[in-house]
């Protein structure tokens, strides 16, 4: 097996870098790809080799996690024993009488810290509970994920722009449904799932100096180059969200499944790499910092994403700008953290900058944890076609079109649940 992975890396390395990319260049051709290789998943930084399943879990996993904690998104802020919640509206009778809609304060820090977010969910209710559920945080607040005036408009700072019809950094009236393409919740709900999500802004503002105030006031006990990144702290909020749904009765704990798309595809990557209790992770054009392996340097790079959103990942992930095969690590070891847990690394056609092909390569040369653990890995290494996912336990789709999440994908990874968690 080992040596099976070896020759694929011998593979990369021999077709690559026939033509160096200029210094700046944004290599969007594959044959400006540089020549790399990955860290070995099964070696132990001793030097040992992982053979059994539990030297995985007791030594080697940890080593894993500790190195995304020091080197790319910093520490993850415990959680705390209470969860504090607050049921404020539950409607029944939607979709034709399919499902509810609950909305719920949750409490992420409370006593002298008061940080709450609002949770939206939708519960199916036509199935026999308790039901499984997907989990998915949201750009631009719980009002825009369907057109239904029954959902506060969100009350946290959100980015100016058009197409979430913000004015000063708040939502409008105009926003409702503006992102309802991204969450197909009747869909969703009439195949049996639940659907949970928070606006991310809602947990810490997604802008560099709001995120550094917020850090102050909430986590005053980090500081240093291993302080946690704003992908963190949106992890740790996911996790405290899943300790709520771990309450509520009409949600079956065993089956959340997390999910996000772009920066918050790498956010469900990182709360599903952290937490165990995720059953399944979904990240779609997750890319740099996401699936995607850096050492490609296709597309979106270390150094481009550390300059754009220096708060996204810890201090120490700036060291890797120029040398990023100094890297102890790679994103393959990302996903090798969810292993043996239900994985979809998903990709689309035109989504260069994400770098589709690393993402891929990425599922692959997870594969190695997943076998040790006693599943498969992708069983391919070619790319497939778009719309046709590939893999049993960690599965890998790429869906014609740009950067986004779609209901096709989503009727992709509802086949996946319904493979995996039913
Ligand atoms: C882009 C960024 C990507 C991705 C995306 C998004 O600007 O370069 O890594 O995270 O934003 O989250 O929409």
């Amino acid at each position: 097996m080992v040596q099976h992975v070896k020759l694929i890396c011998m593979i990369l390395v021999l077709s690559a870098a026939a033509v160096p990319a200029g210094p700046n260049e944004v290599i969007r051709d594959e044959a400006k790809v540089p020549d790399y290789n990955l860290p070995d998943l099964l070696v132990l930084s001793s030097g040992d080799t992982v053979n059994r399943p539990e030297l995985w879990f007791q030594k080697r996993r940890p080593e894993i996690l500790n190195l995304f904690k020091t080197n790319v998104y910093g520490e993850s802020p415990v959680l705390p024993d209470r969860v504090e919640f607050k049921v404020e509206s539950v409607e029944q009778g939607l979709f034709g009488g399919i499902a509810s809609r609950k909305q719920v304060t949750v409490y992420l820090l409370s006593n002298d810290k008061k940080l709450s977010v609002d949770l939206l969910m939708y519960i199916p209710e036509h199935v026999k509970g308790p039901v499984p559920a997907f989990l998915g945080l949201n750009f631009a607040g719980n009002q825009a994920v369907q057109h239904d005036p029954g959902i506060p408009l969100a009350d946290c700072w959100v980015k100016n722009s058009a197409t979430y019809q913000t004015e000063n950094n708040r939502v409008t009236e105009g926003s409702r449904g503006v992102r309802s393409f991204r969450w197909p919740v009747e869909m969703i709900v009439a195949r049996g799932y639940a659907v949970a999500t928070v606006c991310y802004n809602d947990i810490v503002a997604d802008d560099p100096e709001l995120f550094a105030a917020a850090m102050d006031s909430f986590f005053p006990d980090y500081s240093g180059p291993d302080s946690p990144g704003a992908i963190s702290i949106w992890a740790w909020g996911l996790r405290r969200i899943l300790d709520y749904l771990e309450l509520d009765p009409q949600i079956d704990p065993q089956r959340v499944a997390v999910i996000g798309h772009s920066r918050l595809g790498k956010t469900a990557l990182w709360a599903g790499a952290l937490d165990e209790r995720f059953a399944l992770v979904y990240s779609s054009c997750s890319g740099c910092g996401g699936a995607a392996l850096s050492r490609r340097q296709f597309g979106e790079t270390v150094k481009i994403i550390n300059e754009k959103f220096p708060h996204w990942f810890c201090g120490r992930f700036k060291d890797y700008n120029d040398k990023v095969s100094d890297l102890p690590l790679d994103q393959h070891m990302l996903l090798s953290l969810i292993a043996p847990r239900p994985l979809v690394v998903a990709s689309a056609s035109k989504d260069l900058w994400a770098d589709p092909r690393g993402e891929f390569l990425s599922a692959v040369h997870a594969g190695p944890v997943y076998r040790l653990l006693g599943e498969a890995g992708l069983q391919t290494e070619t790319v497939p076609q778009p719309h046709q996912p590939v893999g049993s336990r960690i599965r890998y789709h790429i869906r014609e079109g740009g950067h986004n999440i779609t209901p096709l994908d989503w009727h992709f990874v509802l086949n996946f649940a319904d493979e995996c968690l039913k």
